[in-house]
């Protein structure tokens, strides 16, 4: 009995796990049923002609519906985010679970579990972020929410909710034990507290003086460290949002001496530089996140680190804040830099500007652009079902016009942020349509997505595993 098809997409370029395939791509239900075999019907027909259909993006590091390290609410709820986010062809997004001083974990995954399933129009996941390691139940309550498939976990190393180095080897030794990966935002504290108090006693509190506050060398240091203790316990460990070349040759040399390290840059570093903050009064404070933007050297170095393999994914850290009393100004009219949120919005051109210089600009191609920003993503983090099209998997797709042009505009993204950070800025090649599940959720800029149809991407094992050779002696 031949089983009816649900969804067939014709004549498109299909970027699949083994290569391009130009033919039908079918769909029954949830999953891919097969690529490149022809389809003589099916109940809804999409025609790929000139076309490009490759997986739904996986964006590992957003920030949605959560409390800053702060003390400040996003802009996003998980409804306007995901819906950003599936507009601009992102199909999962891993956010945060953030625990709250003296919060057991379970209740801290169980708050941000009941907001998630009440608005996620994309499918998602969370890292468990770790302020309180002497929080009632801690490590038993990590230890079950890990062996329940919450594989990843975050740590700061600054921005008033850092771990002490004590506590950042505890964690990775009970990831270790329960088999999770450690995300870390890693700049050194003492550097950054040293220069924003010379800063700000010397009257440069500006948004461009938000850069001279995170000096490189914060983030070099480190890096360098959680690259040892990476390499100490032999535990698997991603690098969050890589700004600098000394950081990318730190990573690249602890990768060499096989140290299980992973890591990540983002479109703002790859793309910006640090005088986007030089804008007039506070308008600067736009754009500011941390680690900062940096230098065209850096951004070279950053491509090198894509190309060969040294950083494995781009994600957005969509961190939204409005520039109102809400959001970036909540201090006043006329705050310091240290008083302004950091973060931008980013879920919803991720996509579209790594498209643009990988696929139409040409730099690296398509193959690698789907690695970075899907297949990647999703096989560290182990999202088994997602980022690659092949039979079997979820049918999270997107179906990419390579010759559409869009001027990106002052307030035309769908998040709640009310500005577009990359404003004025042309790419090439647009996400046209975007299904989630074999369900159409955008097309040619309209939205089908519903409040709840996102579901939890429960992550029973990870492939990022001990390399089971620990450097301790
Ligand atoms: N930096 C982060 O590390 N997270 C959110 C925003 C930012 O700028
Ligand atoms: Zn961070
Ligand atoms: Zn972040």
């Amino acid at each position: 009995m031949s089983v009816e098809i649900d969804l067939v997409i014709r004549d498109g370029r299909v970027f699949t796990a083994d290569g391009v395939v130009e033919g039908d791509l079918a769909v029954v239900g949830h999953s891919i049923v097969s690529v490149g075999k022809p389809i003589s019907a099916a109940k809804e027909e999409v025609s790929a002609m000139g076309k490009l259909v490759m997986p739904g993006g996986v964006d590992t590091h957003a920030h949605i519906e959560q409390m800053s390290g702060m003390g400040q609410w996003n802009a996003d709820t998980f409804e306007t985010a995901t819906k950003s986010a599936a507009i601009g062809g992102t199909t999962s997004v891993i956010s945060f679970a953030a625990q709250s001083k003296q919060q057991p974990l379970a209740e801290t995954v169980s708050d941000y579990a009941i907001r998630a399933t009440r608005g996620a129009m994309i499918d998602y996941a969370f890292h468990i972020t770790i302020t309180d390691t002497g929080a009632p139940n801690f490590d038993a309550d990590l230890a079950a929410l890990i062996a329940g498939g919450h594989r990843s976990l975050k740590v700061f190393t600054t921005y008033n909710i850092q771990l002490s180095d004590a506590e950042i080897l505890k964690i990775l030794s009970l990831a270790r034990q329960n088999g999770a990966l450690v995300c870390v935002h890693a700049e050194n504290d003492a550097i950054i507290a040293q220069a924003k108090d010379e800063l700000i006693r010397t009257g440069h509190t500006a948004p461009r003086d938000h850069a001279r506050s995170r000096p490189r060398m914060a983030e070099i240091e480190a890096v360098e460290r959680i690259c040892r203790f990476s390499e100490y316990l032999d535990q698997p460990v991603m690098l969050f949002h890589i700004s600098t070349a000394e950081a990318v040759a730190a990573i690249r040399n602890a990768r060499a001496r096989s140290t299980p390290v992973w890591a990540e840059t983002c479109p703002h570093y790859l793309f910006m530089t640090a005088d986007v903050l030089d804008r007039p009064g506070l308008e600067g404070a736009k754009w500011m996140c941390s680690p900062p933007q940096r230098s065209a050297a850096d951004q070279e170095a950053l491509w090198s680190a894509l190309n060969d393999g040294t950083l494995s994914l781009v994600s957005s850290d969509h961190a939204p804040y409005r520039f109102d009393e809400s959001g970036k100004l909540a201090a006043g009219q006329n705050p310091g830099f240290h008083q302004i949120a950091n973060g931008l919005p980013g879920l919803e051109t991720r996509l579209a500007l790594m498209f643009d210089a990988m696929v139409s600009k040409g730099q690296s191609g398509p193959e690698a652009f789907v690695q970075l920003t899907s297949t990647n993503p999703a096989r560290i983090y182990g999202l088994t079902n997602k980022g690659a099209i092949a039979e079997g998997m979820d049918a999270d797709l997107v179906i990419w016009d390579p010759e559409k042009k869009v001027t990106y505009g002052a307030n035309d993204l769908h998040d709640n942020v009310g500005y577009n950070p990359w404003e004025g800025r042309t790419v090439v090649g647009w996400p046209e349509h975007v299904i989630l599940r074999g369900r159409t959720i955008a097309k040619n800029g309209q939205f089908y997505g519903t409040p709840g149809s996102g579901q939890w991407i429960k992550r029973p094992e990870l492939a990022t595993r001990p390399t089971g050779n620990p450097e301790r002696t």
